[in-house]
């Protein structure tokens, strides 16, 4: 049986991935860049100034660290704004019940997120104290796909990689929870999620991942 659950939180527990993506799409606007759905999928789970580097390689334009470092945080101010109206309405559907499940079978839960905004979200959100442990990013030097950010948290657990479940969203994100020996559920389409161990649309069908958590 798996003892430990850890959580992406953009994408999984709510829907910010929609704030990102409309955040960057203002600026890129802003700037006179060229962004859309396909760049925004690879800028999933990837931190604020690799995502920025990504934009920007994808239109050809070479800019000062200074010149990127206002511009990540335009970004964060935008999508700072966008969530400050998150409430406990916005959680995915299925956590709740989930959670509530989970805390009555003793499994531990933590978030592993690559945002900087991560503990404002869960404020919002309501959940922050039903995990035992949230990965800090400041201490994580390789972000998703690098396995870093989850063996983290099952360290922050006490829990061994093989006896916990990874939730993700995104491409990088499952790359990482199977590279970390874990697990993976992904949360999306099975298409682009393909590496993932099972893919749902969302984490309502609550007895399909107990039955997994403990066959
Ligand atoms: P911030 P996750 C990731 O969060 C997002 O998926 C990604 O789009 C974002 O760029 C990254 O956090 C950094 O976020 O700018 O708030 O520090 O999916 O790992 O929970
Ligand atoms: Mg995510």
């Amino acid at each position: 049986r798996y003892e430990g659950m850890i959580f992406d939180l953009d994408g999984v527990l709510t829907d910010t991935a929609r704030f990102h993506y409309a955040a960057w799409k203002r600026l890129c606007e802003e700037i006179g860049c060229y962004f859309d759905e396909i760049i925004n999928e690879k800028l999933k789970g990837i931190g604020r100034m690799e995502s920025l580097n990504i934009i920007l390689n994808e239109n050809d334009i070479e800019i000062s660290d200074e010149g990127k470092q206002f511009l990540a945080d335009r970004k964060n101010l935008y999508y700072k704004e966008m969530i400050s109206k998150i409430t406990p309405m916005d959680l995915l559907p299925g956590v709740s019940e989930l959670f509530q499940r989970l805390n009555e079978l003793g499994v531990k839960k933590a978030v592993a997120s690559a945002s900087r905004n991560a503990c404002t979200v869960l404020e919002r959100l309501g959940i922050i104290d039903y995990f035992q442990y949230i990965v800090d990013t400041d201490r994580i030097k390789n972000g998703k796909p690098d396995p870093e950010i989850f063996l983290n948290a099952s360290k922050g657990l006490g829990i061994p990689p093989k006896k916990c479940i990874g939730v993700e969203d995104s491409q990088a994100g499952i790359e990482a929870i199977k590279k970390a020996g874990m697990y993976a559920i992904g949360i999306g389409k099975p298409d682009t999620l393909y590496k993932a161990d099972l893919v749902l649309r969302d984490l309502r069908d609550t007895d399909r991942i107990i039955s997994i958590l403990l066959p």
